[in-house]
């Protein structure tokens, strides 16, 4: 699993990135800032079944505090893009490859309207985040549509082999499934003499279907900007201040206040100065109006909601639900919204799935099969063969 942000460039991205996984990296007013991608781990924040089971839980692969399960999920922070990066402009599109492998995107909009397309700073209000939405799909669109290009003279030498399969092939460093591909090719009636057009309403498809994208409506602390949000909220576009949770994340490693990523509010514990008081007394604001920073609902809603995902605890013990040395609920994995018992098992191990025998839903008791379908918060324990 993996979440790619982007946007472009002066619009709070490794802002974002930075306080979603705590690594350092270079934030600041001024264009392309970031050029390498910043890696790291942000997490998403579920009700973990400890207080509910009433046991207490040991976890191995996630963290679980005051009952609320953080699972982890790689997250790519890239280079900003501007329009025409496709073609080469700005930093041109080789960064692009680097939201190839992502399973979804955070676009990143500096909701304030105090940058232009290109990122530089501009009056307030000035830039229509509408233009943002449209710019970043069309750049990802015919980004793809320039993968596919390359193809297209081998498409149309009519080689025998079907269209589906060399797209495919074309497509494979963006992990994209034979069948959705077929599917899409058939539902657009691509053959070898499609027209750019029409080519690109297939990517255009398939960028949706292979990144689909989360809005995070970035700065809304800017005073005007909740006007410019109203214009997208349409788009499922979340509010969001990223500076305001980094602050509280470093304040939280810092003792100073204990407040956990996605909370609606937070409590000061430790020694703050006038300066930092006031600027917590603003954070407080925007997060009252809000209910909270916006950054942990984006990861969330992308995980979710986007895609679907489900988080399920394999164990080894039914009645303890705990793995073999005795840790209750030890890991939660996050899946795809369809899997069943079988993929659950591969999911822990090939070798584990190959040899998958039944299950066992360890909330009711119940055996359930091969085929059985999870839902989200489910414990099981796989039974397999030796
Ligand atoms: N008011 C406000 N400013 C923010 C917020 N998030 C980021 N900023 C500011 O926006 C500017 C750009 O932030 P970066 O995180 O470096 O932006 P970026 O999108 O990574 O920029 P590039 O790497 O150049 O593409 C910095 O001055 C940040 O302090 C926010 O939530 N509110
Ligand atoms: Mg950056």
């Amino acid at each position: 699993m993996q979440l790619a942000i982007c946007g472009k460039s002066n619009c709070g991205k490794t802002t974002f990135f930075s306080a979603a996984t705590l690594v350092d990296a270079e934030i600041s007013n001024r264009i392309f800032t970031t050029i390498k991608p910043n890696m790291g781990v942000s997490y998403v924040r579920v009700k973990c079944p400890c207080k509910e089971l009433g046991v207490q839980c040991n976890p191995q692969n996630s963290t679980c505090i005051s009952g609320q399960r953080f699972v982890p999920v790689k997250m790519i922070d890239i280079a900003g893009l501007v329009p025409g990066a496709h073609e080469g402009r700005g930093l041109g599109n080789a960064f692009l490859t680097d939201i190839m492998t992502a399973n979804a995107l955070i676009h990143v909009v500096d909701i304030s309207g105090s940058t232009d397309k290109d990122g530089n700073p501009v009056a307030l209000g000035t830039n229509n985040p509408e233009q943002d939405i449209e710019f970043l799909e069309k750049e990802i669109d015919y980004w793809m549509l320039g993968i596919i290009k390359k193809a297209w003279p081998q498409v149309q030498k009519k080689t025998g082999e079907r269209i589906e399969d060399m797209l495919y092939r074309q497509l494979s460093g963006l992990m994209v499934s034979l069948n959705t591909v077929k599917y899409l090719i058939e539902k657009n009636g691509i053959s070898p003499k499609s027209s750019e057009e029409e080519l690109l309403s297939f990517i255009t498809e398939l960028r949706a279907e292979n990144k689909p994208i989360i809005i995070a409506a970035n700065k809304i602390d800017v005073a005007g900007a909740d006007k410019l949000y109203e214009k997208i909220r349409g788009s499922g576009a979340i509010p969001c201040c990223a500076e305001a949770e980094l602050a509280l994340r470093r304040a939280t490693e810092k003792g100073l206040v204990r407040y956990l990523p996605g909370d609606e509010d937070f409590e000061i514990i430790g020694r703050l100065d006038e300066k930092q008081l006031k600027g917590m007394e603003f954070v407080h604001s925007i997060m009252k109006k809000y209910n909270g920073t916006g950054v942990q609902k984006v990861i969330n809603s992308a995980v979710f909601d986007l895609l679907g995902m489900i988080v399920v605890y394999p164990v080894e013990n039914e009645s303890r639900y705990s793995d073999k040395k005795g840790n209750a609920l030890p890991d939660a994995l996050l899946l795809p919204g369809s899997s069943n018992a079988k993929d659950l098992a591969y999911a822990i191990h090939e070798d584990i799935g190959n040899k998958f025998i039944s299950a066992t839903d360890c909330r009711t008791g119940q055996r359930i099969g091969a085929e059985h379908e999870l839902k989200n918060g489910d414990i099981v324990s796989i039974k397999a063969g030796r």
